[in-house]
C-alpha cells in the first residue's frame, strides 16, 4: 500500500514547524557562547534593547528571577536554559532576543556585549577525571570532579572465571565517535501564551509531545490541562527531537513576556553545535573463547562522554540505556560490563540517534570483537557467528545480563543474506583479487536489537511509565478515526496504523484517519523513539480495534437475532455460522450503533473504545548484513560496492515502508562508518558545525541496497510485529567497518576507528594507530 501522507508531502503541502504563522507573531534568536568554558563576568543588553524592532532581551539573570534559569533533563540532571554563572560548552544559550522579524532578532544579538573570564576546557574524555581537571558542574552541590555516573551489569566473577579458562582471549579498544542525527528539518517551536485564560499552545518539533507537556507543567508550574503541545509534520527526528531544548523554553518565556506568539527556529549550525549528539563511547571489548571457536564470555569497559549536561533520554533504571544487550546474538556463559560516564565541555546529550538507547554502540562493540576473534582463530566470520548463535529452541532467551529476548531464528536469516550475496563466490573473487594486489573486503554483522520500551514496571522516563494510549472511533457511516500517543517524523504512521486497524476491523485503510502529534486530540503516551511505535502503540491500535470489534459482535448478534457465539467474523462483516448470506457489515453495524431503536441489553450506543497498552516485554528484531567494499590502494578511499541487508522484524505491516526504513538506516550507517564525526579542537571549538565539515552521505556514496527478510513473530505482541525503524542504522556500521578491515588484511590491520575516511584508512595501511 502506498503511503497516505505522500500526496501531501510530494506536493509541498506538508505543514512543518516553520510553516506555522500566527497573527502578530514575533521571532526569537539565541545568543550562544563562542567559547567552551568561561565564567560570565557581565552581560550588557542595552544596545540590543534600543534596537527599534526589538521587543525583549532576556538573560539568565532574568530567568533566574522567574525560577526558570535551570530545567530538569530527561535523565535526572539539570541543564541551564540560559547560562547564569558559567558557559559550559561552545554554542551554549546565553541570552535571547525577541523581535519583529527573524533578521532583526539576529541583528540584535550582535549588539549584546558579554564579558567572559576564560576557564580551561575539559575536552578529552580520558583525562576528564584527572585530579587537576577543572570542575565543569560546580553548579551541583558538593561536586568536586567531572564524574557523571557509574553503572555495571552482568557477573564480574563468573566472567573472570570464564576468561581464566579460555584458550583464546582477544581485547580491542574501540571508539564510537560523537555523531549527530542531523535531521533535514532543524529544531524549533512556536509558543502562544494566552494571558486571559492562561492557556499555552506550543507547536514544537517534538518526538514526544505528551511527555514534553508534563515536563513543561512541572517546570513552568503551568496547569497541565492548559498546555497544548502540537507536533506538526516533522522533517526527520532520528532522536534529535526527543529532548527538551532550552530554545523551546525560551520561546515559552518569550511569549509570556511579550504577550505575543513567539517563533524560534534553529539554523543548521545551531542544530549541529548545540543539540543532542549521539554515541561518544570509548570502549574496551574483551572476548574469551575456546580454540575451536566457542565463545565463552564477553567483557567491556566503557568511558562515556555526556557533554556538559546529561540530557540523554533513557529509561531511568538504565543510565546507559540498552547497552546491557552487548552480548549480541550469542549464547555465552558469562558477561560483564562496567561504565563510567563523565562531563566534558561539549554539547549536552546524548540522544539515542537511531539507537534505542545505546543499542547501536552495543551492537558495534560485539560485532567488532567477534570479528577480531575470527581473525585470531583464522575462522570465517560467518562460521564463527553461526557456531555461537542462540538456538531457536532457547527462546525466550535470558541473556547473561538479564534481558529476555522474545523470539529469534538466526541461522536462516544469516543464510538468506549469504544466498543473496553469493557469499562463497565473493570469497573466491576476493582471493583472486588479493593475488593481484587489489583491496576487496567482505564484512559481516549480525545483530539483535531491543526495541519497544516499556514495560512500565521496568521502564520510565522521569517517573512516567513507558506505556501508550490509543483511541478508536467508528462514525455512523463506518468511517473511523484512530488517535495515537506516538508521533511520526516521516515513518509513515498515517498509513501503517490505518493498516493495523483495517486488518482487525475490516474498514478499508482509506476510510481510517490517523490523528497524532497533538496533546489535545490524543491519549497520553510516551512518544516515538527507540522504534517503539509499532511494538507499543501498534499493539495498542490492534487491541483497541479488537475491543471495538467485540462490541460490534454484540450489536451484530442483535441485528441478526442470533447469539454472539453463533457469529463468525469475516474481516469486515459478521455472518451467522453456516449461513454466509445472513450477514451484516461493520459499516451497517456502525450505523446501527448510532441509530434509532434499541441495542442489545447492556450495550451503550456508539462504536468506540480507548485503551492504554503496557507491553509485556521489549521486542527483539534481528538481522544479517553483508557489505562488500573496494579500497583504492593509492588513495585509501573506501567504496561500498554492495550491501545486503536481511531483516527480521516479525510480522511486516507495510513492506514498502520497511524497505524505506532500511534504505534510510543503511545510508546512515555509511555516513557514520566512513564520513561523520563531531570533533573538537583542544580549546573546545566544535569542528563539525556545518554540513561542509560534518559530511553526510548522498545517493553518490551509497550502492543500490539489496534487501531480504525472514519473519519470526514476537510471541507477546498482538500481531507479532517488532520494531524496524532503527535496525539498519544499528546493524550497518559494523558490517562496513568489518569489510574495510577485511580488505586491509594484506596490511595486517586488526582495527581502525570510525569514520574510516581516506586519511584514517591510509594511516592504518601505514601501520599507524588511529588517532583518538
Ligand atoms: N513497520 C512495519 N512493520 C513492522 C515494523 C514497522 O510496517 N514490523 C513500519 C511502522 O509501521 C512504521 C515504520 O515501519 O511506519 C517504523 O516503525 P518502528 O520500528 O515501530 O519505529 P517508529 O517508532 O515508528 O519510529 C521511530 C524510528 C526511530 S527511533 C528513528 S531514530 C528513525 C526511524 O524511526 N527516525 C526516522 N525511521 C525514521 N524514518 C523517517 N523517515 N524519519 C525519521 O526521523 Mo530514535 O530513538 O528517535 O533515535
Amino acid at each position: 500500500m502506498l503511503r497516505k501522507e505522500d500526496p501531501r508531502f510530494l506536493r509541498g503541502k506538508g505543514h512543518y514547524l516553520d510553516d506555522v504563522q500566527l497573527p502578530g507573531m514575533l521571532h526569537l534568536a539565541i545568543l550562544r557562547s563562542p567559547v567552551a568554558h568561561a565564567r560570565i563576568v557581565s552581560i550588557d543588553t542595552s544596545a540590543a534593547e534600543a534596537h527599534p524592532k526589538v521587543k525583549a532581551v532576556v538573560t539568565g539573570e532574568t530567568l533566574a528571577g522567574l525560577g526558570l534559569a535551570w530545567m530538569p533533563t530527561l535523565s535526572n540532571d539539570v541543564q541551564a536554559v540560559l547560562a547564569t554563572d558559567k558557559v559550559r560548552f561552545q554554542g551554549q544559550e546565553v541570552a535571547f532576543v525577541v523581535a519583529e522579524d527573524r533578521y532583526a532578532a539576529r541583528d540584535a544579538l550582535e549588539l549584546i556585549d558579554v564579558e567572559y573570564d576564560m576557564l580551561q576546557p575539559v575536552i578529552d574524555v580520558r583525562t576528564a577525571l584527572a585530579d587537576d581537571a577543572p570542575v565543569i558542574r560546580d553548579d551541583l552541590e558538593g561536586k568536586t570532579n567531572n564524574h557523571c555516573f557509574d553503572w555495571e551489569t552482568g557477573d564480574a566473577a563468573a566472567t573472570e572465571a570464564a576468561f581464566a579458562r579460555a584458550d583464546v582471549v582477544v581485547s580491542q579498544d574501540i571508539v564510537y565517535p560523537r555523531v549527530h542525527p542531523a535531521p533535514m528539518e532543524t529544531c524549533g517551536s512556536v509558543a502562544d501564551y494566552d494571558r486571559i485564560d492562561g492557556r499555552l499552545t506550543l507547536w514544537s518539533t517534538s518526538q514526544a509531545p505528551h511527555a514534553h507537556r508534563t515536563l513543561y507543567a512541572i517546570v513552568a508550574g503551568l496547569p497541565e490541562h492548559k498546555i497544548r503541545v502540537i507536533s506538526p509534520d516533522i522533517g526527520g527526528g532520528f532522536g534529535n527531537k526527543v529532548p527538551i531544548y532550552p530554545g523551546y523554553v525560551c520561546s515559552i518565556v518569550g511569549s509570556i513576556v511579550t504577550g505575543k506568539p513567539v517563533k524560534w527556529m534553529e539554523d543548521r549550525s545551531e542544530n549541529l553545535v548545540s543539540t543532542g549528539f549521539a554515541r561518544d563511547y570509548v570502549m574496551r571489548g574483551e572476548i574469551a573463547a575456546t580454540r575451536d571457536g566457542k565463545i565463552l564470555a564477553i567483557r567491556t569497559n566503557v568511558l562515556a562522554d555526556h557533554g556538559a549536561f546529561n540530557g540523554t533520554a533513557a529509561p531511568v533504571k538504565y543510565p546507559a540505556g540498552f547497552f546491557g544487550v552487548f552480548t549480541g546474538s550469542y549464547d555465552i556463559e558469562a558477561a560483564y560490563c562496567h561504565m563510567t560516564a563523565v562531563y566534558t565541555n561539549k554539547a549536552p546529550g546524548g540522544v539515542a540517534y537511531a539507537c534505542s538507547f545505546r543499542i547501536t554502540e552495543a551492537v558495534y562493540l560485539v560485532e567488532r570483537i567477534v570479528d577480531c576473534l575470527a581473525l585470531e582463530l583464522a575462522m570465517d566470520p560467518v562460521a564463527l557467528r553461526i557456531k555461537n548463535f542462540i538456538q531457536p529452541d532457547q527462546f525466550p532467551y535470558t541473556t547473561k545480563t538479564g534481558w529476555v529476548y522474545d523470539s529469534g531464528d538466526y541461522e536462516p536469516t544469516m543464510r538468506e543474506a549469504m544466498r543473496i550475496a553469493g557469499y562463497d563466490e565473493l570469497r573466491r573473487e576476493q582471493a583472486e583479487k588479493r593475488e593481484r594486489g587489489e583491496l576487496m573486503g567482505i564484512g559481516v554483522a549480525f545483530f539483535t536489537e531491543a526495541v519497544g520500551a516499556g514495560p512500565r514496571k521496568d521502564m520510565d522516563i522521569l517517573g512516567l511509565g513507558m506505556a501508550d494510549g490509543c483511541e478508536l472511533r467508528v462514525h455512523p457511516t463506518g468511517k473511523a478515526v484512530v488517535r495515537l500517543s506516538v508521533q511520526s517524523q516521516g515513518q509513515g504512521h498515517e498509513t501503517t496504523f490505518a493498516q493495523i486497524v483495517a486488518e482487525e476491523i475490516g474498514i478499508p485503510p482509506a476510510d481510517i484517519d490517523v490523528v497524532h502529534g497533538d496533546t489535545d486530540q490524543t491519549p497520553f503516551g510516551l512518544g516515538t523513539y527507540g522504534s517503539r511505535s509499532t511494538p507499543v502503540s501498534g499493539a495498542a491500535a490492534a487491541l483497541v480495534a479488537r475491543k471495538v470489534r467485540d462490541k460490534a459482535r454484540i450489536i451484530a448478534s442483535g441485528m441478526l437475532e442470533v447469539s454472539v457465539a453463533d457469529l463468525d467474523w469475516d474481516k469486515g462483516s459478521f455472518h451467522v455460522k453456516g449461513d454466509p448470506t445472513k450477514a451484516v457489515t461493520i459499516q451497517e453495524i456502525a450505523m446501527r450503533a448510532h441509530g434509532a431503536g434499541d441495542l442489545p441489553d447492556g450495550v451503550e450506543g456508539g462504536l468506540e473504545a480507548q485503551i492504554c497498552y503496557n507491553p509485556e516485554n521489549l521486542t527483539y528484531p534481528h538481522g544479517a548484513y553483508i557489505c562488500v567494499v573496494d579500497i583504492d590502494p593509492g588513495t585509501a578511499q573506501v567504496k561500498v560496492r554492495r550491501f545486503i541487508a536481511v531483516d527480521d522484524c516479525g510480522t511486516r505491516i507495510n513492506p514498502m515502508i520497511i524497505e524505506g526504513q532500511v534504505h534510510g538506516g543503511l545510508t546512515d550507517g555509511v555516513g557514520m562508518a566512513l564520513m561523520e564525526i563531531i570533533a573538537f579542537d583542544e580549546d573546545g571549538n566544535c569542528l563539525g558545525g556545518s554540513l561542509m565539515d560534518y559530511l553526510i552521505p548522498t545517493a553518490l556514496e551509497v550502492p543500490d541496497w539489496e534487501t531480504g527478510f525472514t519473519v519470526t513473530p514476537s510471541p507477546h505482541h498482538p500481531i507479532g510485529a517488532k520494531g524496524v525503524g532503527e535496525s539498519a542504522t544499528v546493524g550497518s556500521p559494523p558490517a562496513i567497518v568489518n569489510a574495510v578491515i577485511d580488505a586491509l588484511q594484506p596490511y595486517g590491520v586488526r582495527h581502525a576507528d570510525m569514520p574510516l575516511t581516506p586519511s584514517r584508512v591510509w594511516d592504518a595501511m601505514q601501520g599507524n594507530a588511529t588517532p583518538p
